[in-house]
C-alpha cells in the first residue's frame, strides 16, 4: 500500500482518483496537487470553501498544548473581535499585524501599538510586520526565540492575513529548507496544518485560516476582486463633507452623509478603486441593503474586506453594502 502523501503547498492529502475533488494529482511524485501547480505556476485560481468547525478544532487542539502560538492579522482588515481565536487558545500568544506596507508610510508605528496596549490586551506582545517586504522579521524572530516554550510554534488567524507569506520569509531569510508554501488572494489557500522545520530550533506549523463569511471578497466579480486587493501604499482620499452629500466606491459602497456638522471622512481603500462624491438625489446603489451608523467623534466605519474610513465628528450616515458583508465601527486607529 502507498504511504499517504501530502501537498507540499497546501498540505492537503494527495489523491489521484476524482480530478473535482480536493488534493489531485496526477501522479504521487509531484509534491504539489493540481490546485497548487496552477496557483504557482498560471496564477490561476481555484475557490474552495472550508467549513470552520474543522479549524476550530484544529485551535482547540493547539490550546491542548503549551507552544507559542503567533496570531497573524491583516493591518488593513483587523477583525471586529480578536477574542474570537484568543478565547480557545490560552497559550502564550504573539499578535503580529502584517501587511504595514499598504498603509501610509506617515503611520506611526507607536500609536497603533499603543491603540492595542490602550484595549484589554490579551497578548503577549504586538508586533508589525511587512511580510511581503520584509519588514521587521529579524525582530519577530527575536521575539519568538524569547516567548516560545518548544520548538513547535503555532501561526493562525483568518485566512488571507498572510500565515503562509510569513512562514515563506522566515524560510527563505532563516532556513536551508528549500519548501515555498502556497499562497494566493483567494481564501482558504492553504487546506491543513503543515509542519515546517525552520532549523534545530524552530519548526513553524501553519494552518488553514478562519473563514470570514463577512469579508466581501467572497462576493466580488474578477475585475473588483482585482482592484480591492492593495499591492502599495495605500493613498488615502479625504472628504469634506457636509449633509445630505454622498460618496459612493464603484458599485460596491454608498455612504450618505444624512446628518451632522461638517465631518472629514478619509477612505484607506486599494488605490485601484475610485472613491467618488456624488449627488445626493441620486439613486445610485440604493438597492444595495442600507445600514445606519451614528458616528461619535473620531471613529473608523470599518468595512470587512475593502478597508476602513477615518471619520471626525459626530454624525449619522447611512451604509449601502452587499448585506452578506459585515462592518463595525471602532474608535480611529491612526
Ligand atoms: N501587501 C502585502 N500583501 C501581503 C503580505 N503578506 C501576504 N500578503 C498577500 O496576502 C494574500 C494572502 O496571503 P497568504 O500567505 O496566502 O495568506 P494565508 O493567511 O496563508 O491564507 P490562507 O492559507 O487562505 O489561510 C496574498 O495575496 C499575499 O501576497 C504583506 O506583508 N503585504
Ligand atoms: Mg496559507
Amino acid at each position: 500500500m502507498i504511504k499517504d502523501k501530502y501537498c507540499e503547498g497546501c498540505g492537503v492529502k494527495l489523491q489521484d482518483e476524482n480530478i473535482l475533488q480536493e488534493g489531485y494529482t496526477t501522479s504521487f511524485d509531484n509534491p504539489l496537487c493540481q490546485r497548487c501547480f496552477r496557483i504557482k505556476n498560471y496564477g490561476e485560481y481555484q475557490i474552495v470553501t472550508k467549513n470552520n468547525d474543522e479549524y476550530i478544532e484544529i485551535l482547540k487542539r493547539i490550546g491542548e498544548t503549551k507552544d507559542l502560538v503567533l496570531y497573524i492579522v491583516d493591518i488593513l482588515n483587523i477583525e471586529e473581535d480578536l477574542n474570537e481565536i484568543r478565547n480557545i487558545i490560552p497559550n502564550k500568544m504573539i499578535l503580529v499585524l502584517n501587511k504595514k506596507d499598504v498603509l501610509p508610510k506617515s503611520v506611526k508605528e507607536e500609536k497603533l501599538i499603543s491603540y492595542f496596549n490602550n484595549m484589554d490586551n490579551p497578548f503577549e506582545k504586538v508586533i508589525i510586520i511587512s511580510s511581503e517586504k520584509n519588514y521587521n522579521i529579524d525582530y519577530l524572530l527575536k521575539q519568538i526565540k524569547l516567548y516560545q516554550t518548544s520548538n513547535n510554534v503555532y501561526v493562525v488567524g483568518h485566512t488571507n492575513a498572510g500565515k503562509s507569506t510569513l512562514i515563506n520569509k522566515l524560510l527563505k531569510n532563516y532556513s536551508t529548507n528549500l519548501r515555498e508554501l502556497t499562497i494566493s488572494p483567494l481564501p482558504s489557500t492553504t487546506l491543513n496544518t503543515i509542519k515546517i522545520e525552520i532549523n534545530d530550533y524552530l519548526t513553524l506549523i501553519d494552518t488553514p485560516g478562519l473563514v470570514d463569511s463577512g469579508s466581501i471578497i467572497n462576493y466580488l466579480d474578477q475585475d473588483n476582486f482585482k482592484k480591492i486587493n492593495p499591492k502599495k501604499e495605500i493613498k488615502p482620499k479625504t472628504f469634506q463633507i457636509r449633509k445630505n452629500q454622498s460618496i459612493i466606491i464603484e458599485d460596491i459602497l454608498r455612504i450618505d452623509y444624512v446628518e451632522g456638522e461638517k465631518n472629514s471622512f478619509t477612505f484607506y481603500v486599494s488605490n485601484g478603486l475610485k472613491v467618488k462624491r456624488i449627488a445626493n438625489k441620486r439613486d445610485t446603489l440604493k438597492n444595495l441593503q442600507k445600514r445606519t451608523y451614528q458616528l461619535k467623534y473620531d471613529e473608523d466605519l470599518c468595512i470587512n474586506g475593502l478597508g476602513f474610513i477615518k471619520t471626525v465628528n459626530k454624525g449619522v450616515v447611512d451604509v449601502y453594502l452587499d448585506s452578506r458583508v459585515t462592518t463595525y465601527i471602532r474608535h480611529n486607529l491612526i
